[in-house]
């Protein structure tokens, strides 16, 4: 069971800035958490960032044959992206929408997704610690 976790734009920024929304945690530390807790599951995570709306949508592409499940904190392009929507639609795989930060609690604009009627769950506002659930979320999905 392989697993494809890609993060949108600025969250290559992780941990370096606003530690009140989003902790303190770095992108490299969530990946590592995430390999751990794959191993301990038996199973793979492929964990990719792109700052790109087009490398999202192609990394979505590349994993359609490959993966079984798709975690995705689009970052921005969450409130924006049809395209998105599109691949995730079009690759056809169980997708989960994740977020750091509790997108309702924040600014009107962030709380809309244009990505969320395309995935089968949405985790939002539990910290980095919301990969780990989203990956044991996954995981269960499609073990059931
Ligand atoms: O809460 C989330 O995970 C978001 O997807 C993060 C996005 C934001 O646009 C979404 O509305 C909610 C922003 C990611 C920016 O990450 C930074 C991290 C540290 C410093 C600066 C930006």
């Amino acid at each position: 069971m392989k697993f494809l976790v890609l993060n949108g734009p600025n969250l290559n920024l992780l941990g370096e800035r606003e530690p009140d929304i989003y902790g303190a945690a770095t992108l490299a530390d969530v990946e590592a958490d995430c390999m751990a807790l794959a191993r301990d599951l038996g199973c793979e995570v492929d964990f990719r960032q792109s700052n790109h709306e087009g490398g999202m949508v192609d990394a979505l592409h590349d994993v359609r044959h490959t993966h079984q499940g798709v975690i995705i904190n689009a970052g921005a392009y969450t409130h924006t992206s049809i395209a998105l929507r599109d691949a995730i639609n079009g690759i056809n795989l169980p997708t989960i929408e994740l977020h750091v930060s509790n997108i309702h609690a924040r600014e009107e604009f962030r709380h809309h997704s244009m990505i969320a009627g395309a995935c089968l769950g949405v985790i939002a506002g539990l910290g980095t610690s919301g990969y780990g659930l989203a990956v044991r979320a996954l995981h269960s999905h499609l073990s059931s």
